[in-house]
């Protein structure tokens, strides 16, 4: 009798521990999204651009290593707000209806963090927002005023106990603020039951790019390639004509490239912003000018004009908008030792990505919008290390339309029938050929006339072409093949032996609103008067 006992005390203690290795298996995985603002994949080494190689980022390549590259993940809307929107929703801009910058969030709707809240997750967003309401969703948020500031920036916080919201300015760089906030809640969460949902978002790389004090001199002796479209004067584009958003035209001399009225004095030419400057510290004013007026003063002593002028001043943006990307993949390095050494690292999924590519001088741009390949194409690296083997890469045609359901799919939370997108899991997990999971993606930008005065346009891309339609104040169709012209100057409209292709690619196109709920109501033209109002606005 007694042995009988023992062996059934022993069938349980088994059944038991299986049961509890079960649980182990299905545990919820944690999950830290960092976004970068403006991060071009051109300057990600793991993407390998030659600007990047210049000047890597070893952190976040950390993560191409150990989990999955997306070589063509592109976003559906090419600007800040509406990207943020699709990401949080899962759904195009018509239809979670943020569709340009100065809109306002609807925080009543649908989100993945409120789902994974709901589901059991602790969920936190920290750093840059920008959607023009406060966040819903999250246990706990500390986010950016408007776009931030690089130096002492605004934040926005809920106080617990009163429930008010407060905005305090924070002294220090943004960048670190925000990693030192995000690892200080790490700290706080690492051993609670609940998995959690962290998203990280910078301000940085973006517009007026100004680096970390411990990085403002970093690529001064480095020169950076010069696109070989530098100085195209856009023929087969009307938009790209028409736009201002080029580096040696539009930029700011102050404000943007730092440049000084005269030799031996430190005040900026051109800054019609001055807040970005005003609110740092005597200290700070000081190290800066100690960094910038040496070579300020060489700039004066070149006597630079035409051409050459432009050349330097593409030189200047990209070592100031790649020094300020250090401190990002500084940050990056810092939260994915903290999972290594805390034990996070096998249940913790991270993401890089940004909110939309960007120009790094093609076409001789700055900026985003457009939606040529720089600016729509979107960095997305991934790691999980349970699930996502080493340098895995994924060249399926995604959308930052496809995170959210990823997100919850990955948590084992259902995901909703009226998201728009779809899981990335089976790609990352070698469950489906990258050519079986979509044919072609979707993009509407519809900000004009505003800011940088890119027109409307939407489009469809495949992996070998790409058509466009430029409307609203014009008509304009493009067309381009990718491969044979991966800088999309040679606009292929007219070209009689490419009319099959258009021919499909406007079907794809039709198939593709229909999918998306996409109504003739998307495509409104624009008040003619609001046009010329805003085009006084640019000097
Ligand atoms: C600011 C920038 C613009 C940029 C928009 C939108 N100017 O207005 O260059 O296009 O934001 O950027 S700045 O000098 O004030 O920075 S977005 O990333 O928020 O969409
Ligand atoms: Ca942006």
């Amino acid at each position: 009798l007694y042995v009988l006992l023992l062996a059934v005390v022993f069938q349980s203690c088994k059944k038991e521990k299986k049961e509890v290795f079960h649980e182990e298996t299905v545990q919820k995985p944690n999950i830290i999204f960092i976004m970068a603002d403006d991060h071009a994949t051109q300057a990600i080494s793991a993407y390998g651009h030659p600007i990047s190689q210049l000047a890597p980022t070893p952190n976040i390549d950390r993560i191409a290593d150990e989990g999955a590259i997306f070589k063509n993940n592109f976003c559906t809307n090419s600007i800040c707000g509406p990207s943020r929107a699709v990401i949080l929703t899962g759904k195009h801009s018509h239809v979670n209806g943020f569709r340009m910058n100065g809109d306002r969030f609807d925080g009543n709707q649908q989100t993945y963090p409120k789902l994974l809240q709901k589901a059991g997750y602790k969920t936190a967003m920290i750093g840059k927002w920008h959607l023009h309401g406060l966040p819903q969703g999250f246990d706990y948020w500390n986010i950016l005023q408007d776009q931030g500031n690089y130096y002492n920036p605004n934040f926005i916080k809920e106080n617990k106990d009163t429930h008010q919201v407060d905005t305090t300015m924070v002294m220090g760089y943004a960048t670190d603020i925000v990693t030192e906030d995000a690892l200080k809640y790490l700290e706080k969460v690492k051993d609670e039951e609940q998995p959690f949902m962290l998203m990280v978002q910078h301000k940085a790389p973006h517009r007026n790019w100004m680096p970390a004090l411990r990085h403002l001199n970093k690529y001064d002796n480095i020169e950076f390639p010069v696109p070989e479209t530098y100085f195209t004067n856009h023929e087969g584009s009307i938009a790209s004509k028409e736009q201002y958003q080029t580096v040696y035209r539009d930029m700011y001399e102050g404000h943007d490239l730092k440049m000084t009225k005269k030799k031996g004095n430190s005040e900026l030419a051109h800054n019609p912003w001055t807040t970005d400057f005003e609110r740092m510290t005597p200290e700070q004013t000081t190290a800066w000018n100690k960094a910038y007026q040496p070579k300020n003063d060489a700039f004066h002593d070149a006597n630079l004009s035409g051409k050459d002028l432009g050349l330097w001043k593409l030189q200047r943006y990209l070592q100031d908008y790649l020094a300020t990307i250090t401190a990002v993949d500084e940050g990056v390095g810092k939260i994915l030792d903290y999972l290594k050494e805390n034990n996070l690292e096998e249940n913790t999924i991270v993401v890089y990505t940004t909110d939309q590519g960007f120009y790094l001088g093609e076409k001789g741009w700055f900026d985003k919008r457009f939606m040529y390949e720089e600016s729509l194409a979107m960095p997305m690296l991934i790691k999980y290390p349970r699930l996502i083997k080493p340098r895995t890469e994924v060249t399926a045609l995604t959308q930052n339309l496809d995170f959210a359901e990823t997100f919850l799919d990955f948590a084992g939370v259902a995901i909703p029938k009226d998201m728009q997108g779809k899981s990335l899991k089976p790609l990352v997990e070698n469950a489906i050929e990258d050519d079986h999971f979509r044919d072609a993606i979707y993009y509407h930008y519809y900000d004009f006339p505003a800011f940088h005065m890119v027109k409307k346009m939407y489009g469809v891309r495949t992996k070998r072409y790409k058509l466009i339609h430029v409307y609203d104040d014009i008509d304009e169709w493009e067309l381009y093949d990718l491969e044979k012209d991966p800088s999309e100057i040679n606009n292929l409209i007219n070209d009689t032996i490419y009319d099959d292709i258009e021919m499909q690619l406007q079907k794809k196109i039709k198939a593709l609103q229909l999918e998306y709920n996409v109504t003739e109501q998307e495509f409104k033209q624009a008040n003619k008067e609001q046009i010329k109002r805003s085009y006084k606005g640019f000097e």
